[in-house]
This record gives structure tokens, sequence and C-alpha cells, in this order.
């Protein structure tokens, strides 16, 4: 991914288009695509539009305390209907704790995703390999997301929804924190529950072959934006499996091989 692109959009409407996903996420309103009013919207200014999020987000008083890595597994790409992984910042207010309720009424239309999550021990920095994030790996652990896309019909481009933050909403980080070479991730199964009945089930490998080549995807799409991944940083591959739809009344529990279990409760 190259983004030499000339600026085409200017700050002030990259700015505009932040405070659009902004008001969206806040208000739990959806819109509609950004590319409907901007058609030739690049993949960089969706990228600048994330950025202004954050920062307006940072001045609210939130913190991002890490990264999530999308649309990184073929059942993802396949029920999303894009094929190129996205990135999105994580912030201390989307996080939630393990075997928690989690209210739906401030969002549009939640869905749950089983996901490996990574945490860092030193500074990830340019392009790097997969065996550079696993040696950089302090433990991993799984997590479940609660997406929530702000466009209409969890309808979106890769551009759309690299503006609104890769859908990001909630994280729950949960069950067993484990080496990075204690297990082979690409063999780590997950069988998710959906109100007691198997919903999904899945494997590490579906995450670009193993999961630390979608951190070091991310960690590319980090330097692209000027940006470094921090030492201590909670970093997720994105989603095993295709995402569920849940709705107030719902649970959802995510049974990782020998990593332990997550369970959330969907309340109004
Ligand atoms: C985009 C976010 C994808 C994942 O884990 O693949 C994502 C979406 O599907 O709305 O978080
Ligand atoms: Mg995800």
């Amino acid at each position: 991914m190259s983004f030499d692109t000339p600026k085409t959009l200017s700050d002030i409407a990259i700015e505009r288009l932040a405070e659009r996903v902004e008001t969206a996420q806040r208000y739990a309103t959806p819109i509609h695509k950004l590319t409907e009013d901007y058609p030739d919207l690049t993949v960089a200014e969706g990228y600048r539009v994330q950025t202004a999020l954050r920062r307006s987000l940072e001045g609210r008083g939130q913190q991002v305390i890490g990264w999530k890595a999308g649309l990184t597994s073929k059942p993802k790409m396949a029920q999303m209907g894009v094929s190129t992984p996205a990135i999105g910042f994580l912030t201390d207010a989307m996080e939630r704790p393990a075997n928690s309720a989690i209210s739906v009424s401030d969002l549009i239309h939640p869905r749950v995703e089983a996901e490996i999550a990574f945490v860092t021990k030193v500074e990830l920095s340019g392009k790097v390999s997969a065996a550079d994030v696993m040696a950089a790996t302090d433990y991993v652990q799984p997590a479940l997301e609660v997406i929530d896309s702000r466009f209409s019909g969890f309808k979106f481009d890769l551009e759309s929804v690299i503006a609104d933050n890769s859908s990001s909403a909630r994280f729950v980080p949960g069950g067993r924190m484990v080496r990075p070479d204690a297990l082979d991730l690409r063999t780590v199964g997950v069988v998710m529950e959906h109100n007691g009945q198997i919903a999904q089930i899945g494997a590490g490998a579906e995450v670009l072959g193993h999961p630390a080549e979608a951190i070091a995807m991310l960690v590319g799409v980090l330097d692209d934006i000027g940006e470094t991944l921090p030492a201590g940083s909670f970093v997720m591959a994105g989603a095993i499996t295709a995402a569920i739809p849940v709705k107030a009344g719902d649970t959802i529990t995510a049974r990782f091989y020998e990593m332990g279990s997550i369970t959330v409760t969907l309340t109004d």
C-alpha cells in the first residue's frame, strides 16, 4: 500500500467528514457511505479522516490504548465484500470487562467477533515481519470485539470503513494470557456460541495464515500514516470467523482452544 497520492481533499473537508462519523458514533445514528458524496475518496484520505477522528476523541479525553486489524480473514472478507485488510484504533472508552453486560442502546447494529489479541513489549515501527511481531510480543490472549458500522445497512466500501475507524465500537479482552511461543496460533480453534447454539467455528490460520501476519500488516499501515506501535499496545488481529449480529438479551460465548473463553451479554 502506498500513500504517495497527492492530497486532493482539503484538511477542512477531512475534518468535516470526521465530524460526520463522530456524530454518527456518538448518537448511534446511521449515515450513508462517505463515497456517496466523495466518490473519489482514496484509502489515504480514509486514513486522514480516521486520524482526525482519533485526534478529536483524544481531545475529549479518550486515550488510545491499542489498535486493531480488520478484514484479515476470508470469512470476514466474504461477509463484508471487501478484500483488503484495514486498521483502526482502540481507546480506553471502548473497553469492557470480560463476562460483563454490554448495552446495545448506544449502538446501531452491533455484531460480535472473536479475535486473538497481542500485547507488545517493545515498540514496532516501519515495515516488519510476523517473526518481528512475535519477538516483540509479551503475551497473546483472546478478545471479543463488538463492531458497529455507522453506515446504513452495515454496507460500506474500504475507503468509508477506514474513515469509520473500521467499525470499532467495543472490545473485551479475556481468557488466558499466553506466551506467544507457547501455542501454534494457526491451530488455535475458536467456537462461538450464540444463545447456547454453536454459530461460528474457525482457527487462527484464517487470519492471513497466522495472526502475527495481521499485526505486521497493521504496523506497515501505521508506518504509511506516520505512526508507530508503542510498547504495551493491545492489538487485535481481526475476526477469525464471520461476525454475529446481536440484539439485547443475547449472550455470546467464544471458547478458544487452550486459551479460555469469554462471554458477553447484550442488554438494552
Ligand atoms: C469492519 C471491521 C472488521 C474485523 O475483525 O474483521 C473487523 C467491519 O466488518 O465492519 O473488525
Ligand atoms: Mg474485528
